[in-house]
Protein backbone atom coordinates (compact mmCIF):
# COMPACT_ATOMS: atom_id res chain seq x y z
CA UNK A 1 0.00 0.00 0.00
CA UNK A 2 1.47 3.59 -0.73
CA UNK A 3 0.58 6.77 1.63
CA UNK A 4 -1.46 8.29 -1.46
CA UNK A 5 -4.89 7.44 -3.26
CA UNK A 6 -6.56 7.77 -6.02
CA UNK A 7 -10.27 7.58 -5.33
CA UNK A 8 -13.31 6.98 -7.51
CA UNK A 9 -16.75 6.60 -6.65
CA UNK A 10 -19.03 4.10 -9.35
CA UNK A 11 -22.29 2.49 -9.09
CA UNK A 12 -23.45 -0.32 -10.80
CA UNK A 13 -24.50 1.48 -13.91
CA UNK A 14 -20.74 3.43 -14.38
CA UNK A 15 -18.44 0.13 -14.19
CA UNK A 16 -17.39 0.26 -17.65
CA UNK A 17 -16.91 4.28 -17.18
CA UNK A 18 -14.83 3.52 -14.07
CA UNK A 19 -12.93 1.44 -16.21
CA UNK A 20 -12.02 3.96 -18.56
CA UNK A 21 -11.20 6.42 -16.29
CA UNK A 22 -8.49 3.79 -14.41
CA UNK A 23 -7.14 3.10 -17.76
CA UNK A 24 -6.40 7.22 -18.24
CA UNK A 25 -5.16 7.40 -14.64
CA UNK A 26 -2.52 4.90 -15.16
CA UNK A 27 -1.23 6.03 -19.00
CA UNK A 28 -2.00 9.26 -19.38
CA UNK A 29 -2.15 9.93 -15.65
CA UNK A 30 0.86 8.33 -15.19
CA UNK A 31 -0.19 6.72 -11.72
CA UNK A 32 1.93 4.21 -9.84
CA UNK A 33 -0.04 4.80 -6.32
CA UNK A 34 -3.01 3.02 -5.26
CA UNK A 35 -6.59 3.21 -6.55
CA UNK A 36 -9.51 2.79 -4.72
CA UNK A 37 -13.07 2.65 -6.16
CA UNK A 38 -16.15 3.23 -3.65
CA UNK A 39 -19.32 0.80 -4.95
CA UNK A 40 -22.19 1.53 -4.78
CA UNK A 41 -24.71 -1.75 -5.35
CA UNK A 42 -21.71 -4.17 -6.79
CA UNK A 43 -21.48 -7.52 -6.16
CA UNK A 44 -18.52 -9.35 -5.65
CA UNK A 45 -17.99 -10.35 -9.16
CA UNK A 46 -18.03 -6.84 -10.10
CA UNK A 47 -15.58 -5.96 -7.73
CA UNK A 48 -13.48 -9.05 -8.29
CA UNK A 49 -12.55 -7.92 -12.08
CA UNK A 50 -10.97 -4.90 -10.11
CA UNK A 51 -9.27 -6.68 -7.62
CA UNK A 52 -7.82 -9.05 -9.47
CA UNK A 53 -6.13 -5.55 -11.04
CA UNK A 54 -4.46 -4.78 -7.59
CA UNK A 55 -7.41 -1.97 -7.02
CA UNK A 56 -9.27 -1.37 -3.71
CA UNK A 57 -12.48 -1.45 -3.47
CA UNK A 58 -14.73 -0.17 -0.75
CA UNK A 59 -18.41 -0.60 -0.96
CA UNK A 60 -20.03 2.47 0.17
CA UNK A 61 -22.05 2.83 3.13
CA UNK A 62 -23.40 6.09 3.59
CA UNK A 63 -27.16 6.36 4.91
CA UNK A 64 -28.86 8.38 2.31
CA UNK A 65 -31.59 10.22 3.22
CA UNK A 66 -34.88 8.61 1.17
CA UNK A 67 -36.23 10.23 -1.78
CA UNK A 68 -34.06 12.62 -1.58
CA UNK A 69 -30.97 12.86 -3.80
CA UNK A 70 -28.23 10.92 -4.33
CA UNK A 71 -25.11 11.54 -1.33
CA UNK A 72 -22.72 9.06 -2.16
CA UNK A 73 -19.97 11.55 -2.71
CA UNK A 74 -19.78 11.82 1.15
CA UNK A 75 -18.03 8.39 0.85
CA UNK A 76 -15.03 10.39 -0.20
CA UNK A 77 -14.66 11.50 3.43
CA UNK A 78 -15.05 8.12 5.18
CA UNK A 79 -12.86 7.93 7.98
CA UNK A 80 -11.43 4.41 6.46
CA UNK A 81 -9.15 6.92 3.92
CA UNK A 82 -7.52 7.91 7.05
CA UNK A 83 -5.35 4.55 5.71
CA UNK A 84 -3.85 6.92 3.26
CA UNK A 85 -1.73 10.35 3.69
CA UNK A 86 -3.30 12.25 0.76
CA UNK A 87 -5.92 11.96 -1.66
CA UNK A 88 -7.36 12.40 -5.20
CA UNK A 89 -10.64 12.35 -6.06
CA UNK A 90 -12.21 11.77 -9.70
CA UNK A 91 -15.64 11.88 -11.05
CA UNK A 92 -16.66 9.00 -13.59
CA UNK A 93 -17.56 11.64 -16.24
CA UNK A 94 -13.74 12.80 -16.71
CA UNK A 95 -11.00 11.87 -18.77
CA UNK A 96 -7.39 12.28 -17.34
CA UNK A 97 -5.08 13.16 -20.50
CA UNK A 98 -1.72 14.11 -18.36
CA UNK A 99 0.32 13.35 -15.26
CA UNK A 100 -1.94 13.97 -12.13
CA UNK A 101 0.98 13.67 -9.95
CA UNK A 102 1.59 17.23 -9.34
CA UNK A 103 -1.63 17.68 -8.17
CA UNK A 104 -0.66 15.43 -5.04
CA UNK A 105 2.48 17.87 -4.97
CA UNK A 106 0.21 20.45 -4.37
CA UNK A 107 -1.77 19.84 -1.61
CA UNK A 108 0.11 21.13 1.47
CA UNK A 109 -2.32 22.78 4.00
CA UNK A 110 -3.78 19.75 5.64
CA UNK A 111 -7.23 21.52 6.79
CA UNK A 112 -8.80 22.27 4.07
CA UNK A 113 -9.26 21.18 0.13
CA UNK A 114 -7.91 21.73 -3.17
CA UNK A 115 -10.38 21.61 -6.19
CA UNK A 116 -10.72 23.74 -9.43
CA UNK A 117 -13.05 26.88 -9.75
CA UNK A 118 -16.52 25.40 -10.71
CA UNK A 119 -18.05 26.99 -14.21
CA UNK A 120 -21.32 27.70 -12.27
CA UNK A 121 -21.64 30.54 -9.53
CA UNK A 122 -23.64 29.29 -6.28
CA UNK A 123 -26.64 30.89 -7.43
CA UNK A 124 -27.51 27.88 -9.73
CA UNK A 125 -25.83 25.45 -6.99
CA UNK A 126 -29.12 26.24 -4.15
CA UNK A 127 -32.42 27.55 -4.46
CA UNK A 128 -31.96 31.15 -4.29
CA UNK A 129 -35.66 31.74 -5.06
CA UNK A 130 -36.95 29.32 -2.76
CA UNK A 131 -34.40 30.39 0.25
CA UNK A 132 -36.54 34.15 -0.32
CA UNK A 133 -39.67 32.67 0.63
CA UNK A 134 -38.79 30.63 2.81
CA UNK A 135 -35.93 31.64 4.47
CA UNK A 136 -33.97 29.95 6.59
CA UNK A 137 -31.23 32.31 8.77
CA UNK A 138 -28.63 29.31 9.27
CA UNK A 139 -28.08 28.90 5.65
CA UNK A 140 -28.02 32.22 4.67
CA UNK A 141 -25.27 32.81 7.13
CA UNK A 142 -23.29 29.93 5.35
CA UNK A 143 -24.04 31.27 1.85
CA UNK A 144 -23.17 35.10 2.78
CA UNK A 145 -19.82 34.01 3.30
CA UNK A 146 -19.46 32.18 0.21
CA UNK A 147 -17.91 34.30 -2.77
CA UNK A 148 -20.03 34.19 -5.70
CA UNK A 149 -17.18 33.77 -7.94
CA UNK A 150 -15.04 31.20 -6.14
CA UNK A 151 -17.32 28.63 -6.22
CA UNK A 152 -15.35 24.51 -6.13
CA UNK A 153 -16.30 21.82 -8.49
CA UNK A 154 -16.27 18.74 -6.76
CA UNK A 155 -15.64 16.27 -9.98
CA UNK A 156 -11.55 16.49 -9.39
CA UNK A 157 -10.38 17.27 -5.54
CA UNK A 158 -7.83 16.53 -3.39
CA UNK A 159 -6.87 16.62 0.10
CA UNK A 160 -4.77 15.64 2.85
CA UNK A 161 -6.88 12.85 5.11
CA UNK A 162 -6.24 14.86 8.02
CA UNK A 163 -9.28 16.60 6.96
CA UNK A 164 -11.45 14.09 7.96
CA UNK A 165 -13.02 14.19 11.12
CA UNK A 166 -12.48 17.69 11.70
CA UNK A 167 -13.12 20.00 9.11
CA UNK A 168 -15.38 17.42 7.15
CA UNK A 169 -16.69 14.11 7.50
CA UNK A 170 -19.28 11.49 5.92
CA UNK A 171 -21.40 12.09 9.13
CA UNK A 172 -21.46 15.90 8.57
CA UNK A 173 -22.18 15.84 4.73
CA UNK A 174 -25.00 13.71 4.97
CA UNK A 175 -26.22 15.77 8.20
CA UNK A 176 -25.88 19.04 6.09
CA UNK A 177 -27.83 17.08 3.21
CA UNK A 178 -30.87 16.61 5.57
CA UNK A 179 -31.07 20.37 7.31
CA UNK A 180 -30.76 22.00 4.16
CA UNK A 181 -32.74 19.28 1.93
CA UNK A 182 -35.24 21.56 0.25
CA UNK A 183 -32.74 24.14 -0.90
CA UNK A 184 -30.24 22.07 -3.05
CA UNK A 185 -29.46 22.04 -6.76
CA UNK A 186 -26.60 20.31 -6.91
CA UNK A 187 -26.11 18.13 -3.78
CA UNK A 188 -23.12 17.06 -3.10
CA UNK A 189 -21.43 20.06 -4.39
CA UNK A 190 -23.40 22.70 -2.95
CA UNK A 191 -22.65 20.57 0.58
CA UNK A 192 -19.23 21.01 -0.03
CA UNK A 193 -18.87 24.78 -0.54
CA UNK A 194 -20.64 24.92 2.23
CA UNK A 195 -18.15 23.32 3.96
CA UNK A 196 -15.04 24.63 2.35
CA UNK A 197 -15.50 28.29 1.27
CA UNK A 198 -11.78 28.69 1.98
CA UNK A 199 -11.16 25.56 -0.34
CA UNK A 200 -7.64 25.91 -2.68
CA UNK A 201 -7.77 26.37 -5.69
CA UNK A 202 -5.82 24.25 -8.21
CA UNK A 203 -5.23 24.66 -12.31
CA UNK A 204 -8.14 25.30 -14.18
CA UNK A 205 -6.42 22.42 -16.73
CA UNK A 206 -6.93 19.86 -14.02
CA UNK A 207 -11.11 19.99 -14.46
CA UNK A 208 -12.14 21.36 -17.75
CA UNK A 209 -16.00 21.18 -17.59
CA UNK A 210 -17.63 20.92 -20.83
CA UNK A 211 -21.49 20.81 -21.57
CA UNK A 212 -22.53 17.76 -23.76
CA UNK A 213 -23.48 20.34 -26.17
CA UNK A 214 -21.17 23.17 -26.10
CA UNK A 215 -19.39 24.62 -29.46
CA UNK A 216 -15.80 24.36 -28.21
CA UNK A 217 -12.36 22.62 -28.19
CA UNK A 218 -12.20 20.71 -25.59
CA UNK A 219 -8.33 21.07 -23.85
CA UNK A 220 -6.98 20.45 -20.88
CA UNK A 221 -5.40 18.10 -18.86
CA UNK A 222 -8.89 16.85 -16.84
CA UNK A 223 -11.55 17.08 -18.91
CA UNK A 224 -14.85 16.67 -17.09
CA UNK A 225 -17.91 15.90 -19.04
CA UNK A 226 -20.59 17.06 -16.34
CA UNK A 227 -23.05 14.53 -17.47
CA UNK A 228 -22.59 10.60 -15.82
CA UNK A 229 -23.27 8.60 -19.12
CA UNK A 230 -22.37 10.43 -21.66
CA UNK A 231 -19.15 9.47 -23.39
CA UNK A 232 -17.21 12.29 -25.78
CA UNK A 233 -18.43 10.61 -28.98
CA UNK A 234 -21.96 10.76 -28.45
CA UNK A 235 -21.84 14.55 -28.81
CA UNK A 236 -20.27 14.51 -32.02
CA UNK A 237 -22.59 11.43 -32.94
CA UNK A 238 -25.57 13.44 -32.22
CA UNK A 239 -24.38 17.30 -34.35
CA UNK A 240 -23.86 14.78 -37.39
CA UNK A 241 -27.22 12.82 -36.79
CA UNK A 242 -28.77 15.82 -36.41
CA UNK A 243 -26.73 17.79 -39.55
CA UNK A 244 -25.43 20.70 -37.20
CA UNK A 245 -22.78 22.28 -38.85
CA UNK A 246 -19.34 21.84 -37.13
CA UNK A 247 -16.44 23.14 -37.55
CA UNK A 248 -13.52 20.69 -39.31
CA UNK A 249 -11.62 21.36 -36.14
CA UNK A 250 -14.05 21.26 -33.69
CA UNK A 251 -14.87 17.85 -35.38
CA UNK A 252 -11.55 16.56 -35.43
CA UNK A 253 -11.03 17.44 -31.89
CA UNK A 254 -14.34 15.42 -30.72
CA UNK A 255 -12.65 12.37 -32.88
CA UNK A 256 -9.41 12.69 -31.27
CA UNK A 257 -11.28 12.87 -27.51
CA UNK A 258 -13.33 9.78 -28.45
CA UNK A 259 -10.59 7.47 -29.74
CA UNK A 260 -8.45 8.75 -26.63
CA UNK A 261 -11.54 7.51 -24.39
CA UNK A 262 -11.93 4.51 -26.13
CA UNK A 263 -8.06 3.34 -26.03
CA UNK A 264 -8.18 4.41 -22.22
CA UNK A 265 -11.17 1.48 -21.81
CA UNK A 266 -8.99 -1.22 -23.87
CA UNK A 267 -6.08 -0.35 -21.38
CA UNK A 268 -7.88 -1.66 -18.59
CA UNK A 269 -7.57 -4.49 -19.76
CA UNK A 270 -3.94 -4.47 -21.07
CA UNK A 271 -2.29 -3.11 -17.72
CA UNK A 272 -3.49 -5.08 -15.52
CA UNK A 273 -2.21 -8.40 -17.35
CA UNK A 274 1.11 -7.50 -17.41
CA UNK A 275 3.62 -9.15 -14.48
CA UNK A 276 4.07 -5.89 -12.32
CA UNK A 277 0.31 -5.76 -11.36
CA UNK A 278 -0.06 -9.28 -9.93
CA UNK A 279 -0.33 -10.24 -6.73
CA UNK A 280 -0.35 -6.64 -5.01
CA UNK A 281 -2.26 -7.71 -1.96
CA UNK A 282 -5.66 -6.14 -2.18
CA UNK A 283 -8.91 -6.66 -0.69
MN1 LIG B 1 -19.12 14.98 -12.88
Amino acid sequence: MSNQALLILADKNYIEHAKTVIGAIYSFGRWKDDIVVLTVGWNSEDCHEFNLRGIFTLPVMTQIPAGHFNWNKAAMFNPMLKHWEKVITLDCDTLVLDDINPIIDMVERKDTLYACRSHVPKRFEFDLRKLRRTPCHELQCLLDELDDNKVLNSGVMAYNTDVIGKKVSERKIVELAHRFRNYYKCRDEAVLNLIFPDFVELPQEYNVQTAKMINKIYEGKILHFLSKGWKPWQSWETHEREGLELSEELKENRKRIASKWKWCRKQFDYIFLHEEFKDCGFI
